[in-house]
């Protein structure tokens, strides 16, 4: 049975089909289509593994009918965690090939995101990494197993054995340098086997969140597959293109924005980073000729002051995409004046709206805003504290909704009731400016997140650990500003009596299972928490107070 989720009324569906945003097809097009038209053009650089098309295709097609043979169906749900190898778009294609719906999680996530993933979908396939530390041994994997009794069938990268991925996509056992080899050449899907519905949930995005829990967010084909082609347009891309994935390649940003898949439906080069390390990622550059990538500020800040010295490595570069936080003017100036290409600001959120700077935006555009939304259907409003509409230029909350954005988190009613207004509009919790022209400038926060270089912490997640240890009372996590990350983490706590170290606090928070991305940078002890009016924790007041005190009292 299809996975329920929040559709969007009937009339707007109508409206998203009859302006051609929405067209019926599967995103397995995006492969199959650029396979036919350029099956030999070279579609991922892995290391020193090329695929091409014709590859891509043919891999994601084996490994999708090994998954058939095992048993894997239509509206089954897998969890995925993988690096940033060429894997990640095979399995990809394939699961999306026989409508196995993946949760494709953070290579950072650790016990804690991965059991919340597996306890809300209910997964019946686990493809995994060896090299990640959760499944360097076959404990946690039993764990999971044991607490997840869906899970049926695991693929690990790295294995070796029987259950390995790269033997599972493989194509030439005897090539050690192919991404290889289940099933045979003669192997065909079935016909009964095939892609999810074009408006049923193709796959779920991750939510940075705000809350207590992880939320899942449910993409469709239509409406995915529409902000894909969409963005490719808009960044002009070509068979030509040659995008460097540095970021973690499940993130929507290098995924979709255009990202990978925007580059594949143009036909062009995906080559892959294992992360945004600048020193390796210029050299990929320079070997690959690389002309397009995104970056979150904090690495473009460590790429400017790298590339320095190496002004030959840049050269190719025609466009450099930052966004996932905010970008100060002074670094965005740096990029067109060090480099010499075009920069392009892109403000998303995988829950759908992504805004673009255009190519053709004069520098001024360029530097201080995020652009306009992808979609003439996009609606926006910026509103007040009460919900009523700001005029131009004044701050205010945005809410938006869409032709491709969320209408509910999967399976979350409770969220939903806050996160989405009665007219269905998305509550981003984001404070922006929307200009004259139109133009929108996001200019601070209304939700109680971190954004730590791009990555995003709900207080509320780490806050409720924490509160858990015997040693806590209180406790708030705030963002204390920082010169590298943009933002950092701050835990104040109130200690139930006596003594608390951030050692001890750190290493439960570890033992908890949780990504080492939301373990608080700085522990502050105080008396109390500031309170608002009406009594709730006064997170301003802390971050005023923690910003004008560098240093924390025990330790970081
Ligand atoms: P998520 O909902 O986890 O996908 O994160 C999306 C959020 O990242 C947005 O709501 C913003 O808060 C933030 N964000 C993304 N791009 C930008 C940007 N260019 N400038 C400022 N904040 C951004
Ligand atoms: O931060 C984000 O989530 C983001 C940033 C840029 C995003 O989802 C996107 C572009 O699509």
């Amino acid at each position: 049975m299809a996975l329920d989720f929040t559709r969007w009324p009937i009339d707007l569906e109508h409206r998203y089909r009859d302006r051609g945003h929405w067209r019926g097809r599967p995103m397995t097009d995006i492969v199959r289509l650029s396979a036919a038209a350029r099956p030999e053009a070279v579609a991922i650089h892995c290391g020193e593994r090329r695929l091409s098309y014709a590859e891509l295709d043919r891999r994601s097609e084996r490994l999708a009918l090994a998954l058939y043979r095992l048993g894997l169906r239509r509206h089954d749900t897998a969890l995925v965690q993988l690096p940033n190898v060429a894997e990640f778009y095979v399995v990809f294609f394939a699961l999306l090939k026989i409508g196995v719906v993946p949760v494709n999680a953070l290579f950072s996530h650790r016990r804690l995101e991965l059991d919340h993933y597996a306890r809300i979908v209910g997964p019946r396939l686990l493809i995994a990494a060896r090299q990640h530390p959760l499944f360097a041994t076959d404990e946690a994997l039993a764990t999971l197993r044991r607490d997840h009794p869906t899970l049926r069938h695991v693929l690990l990268l790295g294995d070796g054995g029987a259950r390995d991925l790269a033997a599972a996509c493989a194509n030439n056992a005897a090539d050690p340098a192919a991404i290889d080899v289940v099933g045979d050449d003669a192997g065909r899907l079935p016909t009964d086997a095939g892609p999810t519905a074009a408006g049923e949930v193709a796959f779920f995005q991750l939510s940075g969140g705000s809350t207590g829990t992880p939320k899942l967010i449910p993409r469709t084909h239509d409406d995915y597959y529409y902000s894909v082609r969409a963005s490719a347009e808009i960044c002009a891309l070509d068979g030509d293109t040659r995008f460097l994935c540095a970021l973690p390649a499940s993130h929507n940003f290098p995924l979709s924005s255009p990202g990978a898949l925007g580059v594949f439906h143009a036909g062009g080069t995906v080559v892959m980073a294992p992360g945004p390390e600048p020193q390796a990622c210029l050299d990929l550059i320079q070997r690959h000729r690389v002309t397009m990538v995104a970056l979150v500020p904090s690495a473009l800040r460590l790429w400017l002051a790298t590339a320095r010295t190496r002004a030959a490595a840049t050269q190719t570069l025609r466009l450099v995409q930052v966004g996932g936080a905010m970008l100060s003017e002074t670094l965005a100036r740096r990029v067109g004046a060090e480099w010499g290409c075009g920069l392009q600001q892109v403000f998303g959120m995988a829950e759908g709206l992504v805004s673009y700077t255009r190519l053709d935006d004069e520098e001024a555009v360029v530097v201080a805003t995020q652009g306009t939304p992808i979609s003439p259907d996009d609606e926006i409003r910026v509103v007040d504290d009460e919900g009523t509409d700001v005029p131009p230029g004044m701050p205010g909350h945005l809410l938006t909704r869409g032709p491709y954005t969320i209408r509910g988190y999967y399976r979350s009613p409770e969220h939903n009731a806050v996160a989405f207004d009665a007219d269905g509009f998305y509550c981003s919790g984001d404070i922006v400016v929307r200009r004259e022209d139109g133009r929108l400038q996001v200019v601070g926060r209304g939700k109680d997140q971190i954004n730590r270089g791009g990555e995003k912490i709900a207080a509320e997640e780490i806050e409720r650990l924490l509160i858990r240890h015997h040693a806590v009372r209180e406790v708030a996590l705030v963002a204390v500003p920082d010169a590298a990350m943009g933002e950092k983490s701050c835990a104040v706590i109130v200690p139930a009596d006596g003594a608390v170290g951030a050692v001890t606090l750190r290493r439960y928070l570890r033992e908890q299972g949780v990504a080492d991305y939301k373990l608080p940078d700085r522990f502050e002890i105080a008396d109390a928490l500031p309170l608002t009016a009406i009594g709730k924790v006064d997170k301003r007041a802390l971050r005023d107070r923690l910003a004008a005190t560098p240093s924390d009292r025990i330790s970081s």
